[in-house]
Formats: C-alpha cells, sequence, structure tokens
C-alpha cells in the first residue's frame, strides 16, 4: 500500500512575466504560483506532502507532442530583447514570451512528469504540481493562451510509452476549453478527455466550434472526447456537481482508467475574472475526491488557469486537503442545476449515447427541444400572466404525446438522481444525501404534493423512512419541482413508487465469491461486449490481463482463464 499525496513546486517558475502592456494577457502574473504556495504554507500543508525536486522536461519528452520547429521557436525566445520578444508572441493568440519563459516552461513540463512518475512508481499515491506557464492550449506547432507547452497531454503520452498504460483520463476542470489537448488525441482511444468550458454559444475565447459538445472524437477515438460546454455564467457548485454525476462519473467509471490526470484550473471557480462562474473552493474538493475513486487512487492534478488569486489560492489547498484524505467540507447554496446546465448536460449525454453502455439506454427525446420549449412557453406565459404556466391546469394545451414526453424526462431524471447508487440503500435514503441537488430546475414553486400526501406514500414502501424528517424535506423539495413541471399526481404517483422501491435496480444480494461456471460465463461475456465496452476495448492485453488479476485471488480459476 502506497501513501502520502506528493507536492511539486519550485519558485522558479514565478521567474518571468508579462513585460508589456497587454490586456489579453495581463492576468497571468507570477503571484498566481507564489500565493498559492503561501497559502498552503498557511494552513500547514506544505509540511504534510512528499516535496519531489522539479527538473526540466527533455527534448524528447517536450517532442512527445510538440513539432521540433516549434521546440526551437521556443528556445530560440531566451536570447531576443524585448521588441523581438513582442513580435514573437504576436504570432500566437493570448501568449507573452519572457526570456525566461523557456526554462519555466521546460521546468513545467519535467514537474509534471516527475509527479507521474512519482505516482506510477508507486512512492506516493497521488499529488499536485504547482506549475507556470500552464499547458493545455498548446499545440503541436503553437503556443496559445498563456500556454508554451502541453504538461499534460506530454504527460499522458509520457505514462503511456514508460509504463505501458492503455486507459488514461484527463479531467479539465479549467474554465477554458483545453482545445491542446482535444487535438492531440481526438483520435486516441486510450485517453479519455473530458472539458467542461465557458462557450456561451461559441462567443468565449477560444471561439471554437470543435468546444461543443457534439465533438466526440475522431475515427478510432469516436466516444473518447467530452465536452461539456457552459452557455451561460454563473455556473456553480450544483452545476459542476450534476455534470460530474451525470456526464463524466459514469463514463470514467465504464472506462475504468488507470491513471487521472487533472488539467486543475481554478479560473472556474468563484470571483474568477476569466471564468465569470460561482463555484467555491469547497467545490473542488468534492470534485477531487470523486476522482479518487477512479484507478486505485492513482490521481496528478497539475495546475492550468486561475487568475483571483484568493479563490486560486483556496482551491488549490481544497484539492491538496483532500488529496491527503482531510474530510470534505459541505457545500452551500443553491443544490439544483440551473435549466442551461441541464440542456448542456443532456446534449453531451444525448451525443455520447452510441459510445457508452451506461447511456444506450436512456429513452428520451432530445431534450433540448423539451427544455427549451418548457423554458421559452412559461417565459411567454410568466410575461402575459404574471404566473407559471405549468402549474396551472389549462394554461399550456398538451397533446398527448407532449404529456408522454414529459413523464419520460421525469422519469430520466429520477433514475439521474438514483444513478450512481448501490443497490443496498433505499432509494429515500439516496436522495436524501444527495440533497436533491439533481434536479431539472431551481425555481422556488408552490407545493401541490405537501409533507402529508408525501408521507402517506413513502409510507406505503417503509415505514421507517417516515420518521426521518430530511428525507422528507429532500422528497418534499423534490416533488415540489416536479409538481411545477407537471401538475397531474396520477402521472407522478405510479412513477416515484416505482423509483421509491428501487424497481430499475437489481438486487445483487450479499456478495460471495464467483463459481468456476460464472467466471467462465463472465469470460463468455466478456468477448461478447469486448466489440461495444469500452474498458475492454481499449486494453490491448484484454482478456488474459483483465481477467486473471479479476480473479486473481482464486488460483484454480486463473490456470483455466489462461
Ligand atoms: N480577447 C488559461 O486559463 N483570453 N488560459 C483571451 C481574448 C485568454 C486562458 C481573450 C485566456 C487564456 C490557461
Ligand atoms: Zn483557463
Amino acid at each position: 500500500m502506497t501513501s502520502g499525496t506528493a507536492l511539486i513546486y519550485d519558485e522558479e517558475m514565478t521567474n518571468y512575466k508579462l513585460l508589456w502592456d497587454d490586456t489579453n494577457c495581463g492576468i497571468e502574473v507570477p503571484e498566481r504560483l507564489s500565493s498559492s504556495y503561501e497559502r498552503l504554507k498557511h494552513y500547514n500543508l506544505v509540511e504534510r506532502c512528499v516535496r519531489l525536486p522539479v527538473r526540466e522536461g527533455t527534448e524528447e519528452e517536450i517532442m512527445l507532442v510538440h513539432s521540433s520547429d516549434y521546440l526551437k521557436v521556443v528556445k530560440n525566445t531566451q536570447t531576443l530583447n524585448e521588441e523581438e520578444l513582442r513580435r514573437v508572441s504576436a504570432n500566437y493568440d493570448a501568449v507573452y514570451f519572457h526570456p525566461n519563459s523557456y526554462r519555466c516552461a521546460k521546468l513545467a513540463v519535467g514537474a509534471t512528469l516527475q509527479l507521474v512518475d512519482s505516482v506510477m512508481g508507486g512512492e506516493v499515491h497521488n499529488g499536485m504540481a504547482l506549475v507556470r506557464p500552464p499547458g493545455h492550449h498548446s499545440q503541436r506547432n503553437a503556443a496559445n493562451g498563456f500556454c508554451v507547452f502541453n504538461n499534460v497531454a506530454i504527460a499522458a503520452e509520457y505514462a503511456k510509452r514508460k509504463y505501458g498504460l492503455q486507459r488514461i483520463l484527463i479531467v479539465d476542470w479549467d474554465i477554458h476549453h483545453g482545445q491542446g489537448i482535444q487535438y492531440v488525441f481526438e483520435e486516441d482511444p486510450s485517453v479519455l478527455y473530458y472539458s467542461w468550458h465557458r462557450y456561451e454559444h461559441q462567443q468565449f475565447w477560444p471561439l471554437l466550434r470543435e468546444s461543443d459538445y457534439d465533438a466526440v472524437g475522431q475515427e478510432k477515438g469516436k466516444g473518447f472526447n467530452i465536452n461539456v460546454p457552459w452557455n451561460k455564467v454563473g455556473m456553480g457548485n450544483a452545476d459542476y456537481l450534476a455534470a460530474f454525476f451525470h456526464v463524466l462519473l459514469p463514463l470514467a467509471f465504464e472506462f475504468d482508467p488507470e491513471l487521472v490526470l487533472i488539467s486543475s484550473g481554478y479560473d472556474s471557480g468563484i470571483g474568477d475574472p476569466e471564468g465569470q462562474m460561482r463555484a467555491t473552493p469547497e467545490c473542488f474538493a468534492h470534485l477531487t475526491r470523486f476522482l479518487m475513486h477512479l484507478a486505485n487512487g492513482k490521481l496528478c492534478a497539475v495546475l492550468e488557469g486561475g487568475y483571483h488569486l484568493r479563490s486560486l489560492s483556496e482551491s488549490v489547498c481544497m484539492t491538496i486537503k483532500t488529496l491527503l484524505g482531510d474530510p470534505i467540507p459541505h457545500l452551500s447554496g443553491e443544490m439544483t442545476p440551473c435549466l442551461s446546465a441541464v440542456e448542456s448536460i443532456q446534449n453531451v449525454r444525448a451525443a455520447h449515447k452510441p459510445y457508452w453502455k451506461c447511456l444506450a439506454y436512456e429513452e428520451v427525446p432530445p431534450l433540448e427541444d423539451l427544455s427549451t420549449k418548457l423554458h421559452k412557453a412559461a417565459e411567454a406565459e410568466t410575461a402575459q400572466t404574471g404566473t407559471c404556466p405549468v402549474t396551472k391546469d389549462n394554461a399550456v394545451n398538451r397533446n398527448r404525446d407532449e404529456a408522454l414526453k414529459i413523464e419520460r424526462f421525469l422519469e430520466l431524471h429520477m433514475k439521474n438522481i438514483l444513478f450512481p447508487v448501490p443497490p443496498t440503500k433505499t432509494a429515500a435514503a439516496v436522495i436524501s444525501e444527495s440533497d436533491a441537488r439533481l434536479l431539472p430546475s431551481s425555481v422556488l414553486v408552490e407545493k401541490e404534493i405537501g409533507v402529508k400526501e408525501l408521507k402517506s406514500i413513502v409510507s406505503e414502501f417503509d415505514a421507517k423512512l417516515v420518521k426521518e424528517e430530511k428525507v422528507l424535506n429532500s422528497l418534499e423539495k423534490m416533488l415540489a419541482v416536479l409538481n411545477k413541471i407537471i401538475k397531474k399526481e396520477v402521472i407522478l404517483k405510479p412513477f416515484i413508487a416505482k423509483t421509491l422501491t428501487g424497481d430499475f435496480m437489481p438486487d445483487f444480494g450479499a456478495y460471495a465469491p464467483a463459481s468456476q461456471e460464472q467466471v467462465l460465463a463472465i469470460q463468455k461475456l466478456r468477448d461478447q461486449l469486448q466489440l461495444d465496452w469500452k474498458m475492454l476495448q481499449c486494453s490491448g492485453k484484454q482478456l488474459v490481463s483483465s481477467s486473471t488479476s479479476l480473479f486473481c485471488g482464486n488460483t484454480i480459476f486463473k490456470e483455466k482463464i489462461l
């Protein structure tokens, strides 16, 4: 068993800065690094980490992702004067060079690879590298968005080669789209890239069509590129968690990575001038903790953006505290995602449905239509009458088809709420835990089903639950929102009943070791599923090695499988 959290930081990476006026680049300052490190010291976190020295990334390592021509261009900036530096910088979008940029960019690559080595070598369990310049925008032949070398993309290539990894997950929670990473791995099924980003229907930098949800990867890499475009600013804890629950985590668990890399930008946090989002530092503790369940905990976080110094440094601390295993702080504020977030999430899910088993059984019409329609109808009606149409009996003249659609919409959301739950827990207990944060709308509404009615529904299935006021509160909140979308109890009741009894969740029963027949049956199933199950599909060694490791506790079976 390995333990410990690595921290990689070297003051030398603060030794470059913008030398001239440029409103695009002014926010990328050395204090981003030093203030994060100061904050870590303030919370006594530095001394709890395993300190690793940085090194320079080698030319060979840099060329895992970048061309030798581009490497030469960057190398050449070391000796340029200000005028020449300005000229080189102007060849790229939102980039500045300084005589120390090349040295620091090499250290940023090397620091990232040191982290990967110490995690893969088992010296530590996980860790974080605090680096400058960031990496995720840079491309084979170009610097971009403050980024010189693509630290995380290089790390993934490096880990594939040095450790023979077949499945690496990159989670890019920076608020900008890491298009550089997308370009590198677009056709590569062994690297699953996930990014959420401020998009605003392509009105936000880097203004790319390929940042939208329908960029799912190409050729063999189809299904391995996941974009969650945020079309509004102000996304917060609930929206981020909903994206994790409904997009990233299901797919990531199906993918079953051997290593997780985080493009750990904090411009997605509250107060950041670029992101304009609202996630609190505590949110990053939750995001981190979820990812620690993957890849046996092998996780490397690498700093990308983050321009509000206080928000940035508090969020860095939250991430490292969580990596160290500290308790996760509670989240405050609105716990339901906004309509725009739900729309984005549903669009990504729809786009990825052909590629992932965990999405395959979703039977809903494209949610874009439905929610946009509901939203528009509500807005129009509210403007006219001051009341929300969907709560009024006859305000919206729905035909049967539409009613059915809404029913499926609700059913889908109930399934979503319950998705990550082991069957041993009651549905209601789970809803209480998740605090109903996965509901489709956050608008306050009149209650159509009161606590009394609710109690009677619930008590039919589990008398014990009725006593738990907390559970009821969550359910009540949930029902209130559902009521807003659709008035008729008659549709809701049997459906809620079904959900509460856990109808669609299989009961696995008590755990018992697999019998020989079961192992062979599973083996056969794996053969069949291999074609479309990601976890099997992208493992070259697949059957033999995975099967034996699954059942290695039982040597009798091992021989049979081999
Ligand atoms: N008008 C990172 O967060 N903004 N890079 C350009 C153009 C550039 C962000 C605005 C933002 C780059 C690593
Ligand atoms: Zn960013």
